[in-house]
Parts: C-alpha cells; structure tokens; sequence
C-alpha cells in the first residue's frame, strides 16, 4: 500500500495542523484498467498521470475539500433586510483508497471497504465488459462498507467517443435503478473528473447534516475532524478560543 498526503505538499509548514470538520473514507472500485487511478490522479494533481501501471493491492490519497453547508452560519448576523443567514462552508478531509481491479487482488482489497462512506464506481465506455461487471463491484460494496454507502458511477474514456460501447443513456438509468449518481469523464482531457468526487462529498455532507450518517456510530464512513471537536469543547466552555482555523488550501467548490 502506498500512502500520499496529497495536500500536505502545497500547504505552508505552518498550516500543517490540519483543521477540518470531517473526515471521510471513499473507495475506487471497478474493473483493472477502466482509469481509476488515471482518474483520481487527475483530480488531486491536476494533470494527467503517464504511465500508469496497475494498482498492486490498494493506493491511499487525501485531500481537502470545502462545501458549502446545508445549515446556515451561526456567526452570521441577519437582519430584517436581509433575514436568511448565509450558509457556512465546511471543510472535509477526503481519504481516497484506490483499489487495484484485477481479480487476483480482490480478496485484499475487500478489506478496505469496510468503513467507507463513498465509492466511486469506475468502468469504461468502450469497453462494455467492464459496464457489466458493475453488478458485481456495486453488491460487493453494498454488503461491506458502510449501509448508508453513497455511490458515483462514473464511465470514463469520454475522449473515446468514437469507440463507445455504452450509451449514456443506458449507464444513467442503471445508475439511477442501483439508487446511484452518474457521471462520465475523460482522465485525459481531465473533463469532470472532480465531480464524482464533489458529487459525493456534497451527497456525504447533505446525509450527516440532514442526521441520515451519523459520525459517532462506528462503521459510519464518517468522523468529526479536530475543527468540530474544538467548536463543540468551546460550546462546552471547556475550552478558550476554540473554532475557526485559517484556510488550508486543497479544494474549494
Ligand atoms: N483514452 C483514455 N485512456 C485512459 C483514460 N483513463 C485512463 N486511461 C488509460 O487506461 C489505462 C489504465 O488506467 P489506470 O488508471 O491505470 O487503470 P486502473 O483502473 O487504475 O487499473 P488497475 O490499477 O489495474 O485496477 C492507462 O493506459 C491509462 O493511460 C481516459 O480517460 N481516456
Ligand atoms: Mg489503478
């Protein structure tokens, strides 16, 4: 297993301390070859990752990401010209585990599907095998991660129309009957590859503050990072000064 911090890079020393409100755990999945990890590569690091040799097992990631917040800011002072408060961002801390698609590997990647919150299940629209054995990557996530697992299935290769084997029809209605968001890519040309991520937070998020997943039951996916724990101590007078940090780069959408 190969561990990255992709954001630690880009941010000064001094903000290293990272301040986030949550903590989620999202799986790559799909068959060997589709793109996962062309795909995740392009998102955090923005350009194209040549060569790409084959996941051995799984590959780990993080990222930060900023919402905005269903629920509107505490802080915010309404007044009766202006009576809704704005809503408040939040700030995720995303761990991507990118798992290896060939089959010898599946036993050892299962493992890491327990206590994912999010799946992000890749196949390839010129390739209609690797559609086909969604059936199978999508009841092996359902039955392992958390109950309340989120699902993006993304077709990747868009920038091989010419060669396509699954119309976008067809892979949105599977989508949309297996109770999951779909979007297509091209880890190429980099087209959309943050949304299946974006989707998902976003999908996260909305379930946490609607109180769908909650982030103290165990095997949610799901857990408080430092910032909410320092505003709930500061709630609690237990603690002076607790809430804000700066802003600490990775993604803001
Ligand atoms: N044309 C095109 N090729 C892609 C795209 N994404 C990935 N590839 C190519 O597909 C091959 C496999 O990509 P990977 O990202 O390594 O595939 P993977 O799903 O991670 O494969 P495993 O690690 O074996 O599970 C590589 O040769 C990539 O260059 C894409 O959007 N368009
Ligand atoms: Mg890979």
């Amino acid at each position: 297993m190969v561990g990255t911090d992709s954001d630690s890079s880009s941010l000064p020393a001094t903000e290293l301390p990272e301040l986030y409100d949550y903590l989620l755990k999202l799986i790559l999945i799909g068959d060997s070859g589709v793109g996962k990890s062309c795909l995740l590569y392009h998102f955090l690091n923005d350009r194209i990752r040549d060569p790409s040799p084959h996941t051995i097992g799984v590959e780990f990631a993080s990222t930060l990401m900023r919402l905005p917040s269903s629920i509107p800011s505490s802080s915010a002072i309404s007044t009766s010209a202006s009576p809704s408060r704005p809503a408040a961002s939040k700030t995720l801390k995303v761990q991507c585990w990118d798992s290896a698609g060939q089959e010898r590997f599946r036993s050892v990647t299962r493992n890491y599907y327990r206590g994912a919150c999010g799946a992000v299940v890749v196949f390839d629209i010129t390739s209609r095998r690797s559609f086909e054995s969604l059936t199978s990557w999508l009841s092996d996530a359902r039955a392992l991660a958390s109950p309340d697992l989120e699902v993006v299935i993304v077709g990747n290769k868009l920038d091989q129309e010419d060669d396509r084997q699954v119309p976008y029809l067809e892979a949105s209605r599977w989508a949309q009957e297996h109770g999951a968001l779909y979007v297509e890519t091209s880890s190429k040309t980099g087209e959309n590859v943050e949304q299946p991520f974006i989707l998902l937070a976003r999908a996260i998020l909305l379930a946490v503050e609607s109180g769908k997943l909650d982030p103290d039951k165990t095997g949610s996916g799901v857990s408080y990072g430092e910032r909410a724990l320092r505003r709930v101590s500061s709630w609690n007078g237990s603690l002076g000064g607790g809430g804000k940090g700066g802003l600490l780069g990775g993604k803001c959408c």
